[in-house]
């Protein structure tokens, strides 16, 4: 059973369009009763009964308001990449701050997250590693996944507000890339790994945002345990010849890459 009332964050982005698209169809199949969705940028065409919110989370009154009335937060919203502390303060890690503070004041039951594999991308490409593995960012963008997935554990423990961190892979519409082959989430899957954080039971748990990859870097077994069954290959999603994949660090490019902005 869903939770009653939704808000989406980052609900125009590539991953938050995916989520709301399916949640957009629970509101019209009465399956919930309010979809809020929030996005500094514009959204293409929201529900015609979706509280559209056009607005940053880096301002904290923001973040109070938008989760005002929600049972469940799915954040999606923030830098999707590596950058400037100037960019990934406010965005990635003020944001989630003022965002998990709001839902303890709101009495919001959870909150989905979507954390990164490059919270964990240092890990090296021959080792296999489950949810229990520590932090090891490749990039100030997974230290600050890590940061959120950090804090969501302390306020599991210390209030009501239950997180479900979800460590996404490559969620693209297709496997463009060799390491896609071991890091691939389809988007249906990454919609029935969301349908899961919001529908089972627990306090705090990671779980790998992957498809159907019995050979990859990640053990995702404790998504499994939760209810999460992936139905989509990478290897029927390729599309054109793939990129080749050399770093030899799990989280690819973003592993080798220098730090930028450091003059
Ligand atoms: C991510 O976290 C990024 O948001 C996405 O753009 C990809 O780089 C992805 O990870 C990946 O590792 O493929």
């Amino acid at each position: 059973r869903l939770p009653r009332a939704i808000l989406v964050t980052g609900a125009a982005g590539r991953l938050g369009t995916q989520v709301t698209n399916y949640l957009s169809k629970a509101l019209s199949e009465g399956r919930i009763e309010r979809l809020r969705l929030l996005d500094i940028q514009e959204m293409a065409k929201p529900h015609d009964r979706a509280e559209v919110m056009r607005a940053s989370l880096a301002d904290r009154g923001t973040a109070f308001a938008a989760v005002e009335g929600m049972d469940a937060v799915i954040h999606f919203a923030g830098i999707s990449g590596e950058d400037e502390w100037e960019k990934l303060l406010p965005a990635n890690i003020a944001a989630c701050a003022h965002l998990w503070d709001a839902a303890v004041a709101h009495g919001t039951d959870r909150i989905l997250f979507a954390s990164s594999n490059h919270a964990v991308g240092m890990y090296p490409v021959s080792e296999r590693i489950d949810h229990t593995a520590p932090p090891f960012a490749d990039s100030r963008y997974g230290v600050a996944k890590a940061f959120t997935e950090e804090m969501a554990r302390l306020y599991a423990h210390k209030t009501p507000l239950r997180s479900f961190c979800m460590r996404i892979g490559s969620s693209f519409p297709a496997v463009t890339a060799t390491r896609h082959l071991k890091t691939f989430q389809s988007f249906d899957d990454l919609v029935r790994l969301v349908e899961v954080g919001l529908t089972a039971d627990y306090r705090f748990e990671i779980v790998y945002g992957l498809s159907d990859i019995a050979d990859g870097y990640w053990d995702n077994s404790n998504a499994f345990l939760l209810g999460y069954g992936p139905k989509d290959r990478p290897a029927d999603f390729v599309s054109g010849t793939l990129n080749p994949h050399e770093s030899p660090y799990q989280g690819g490019s973003m592993a080798t890459d220098p730090l930028p902005g450091i003059t």
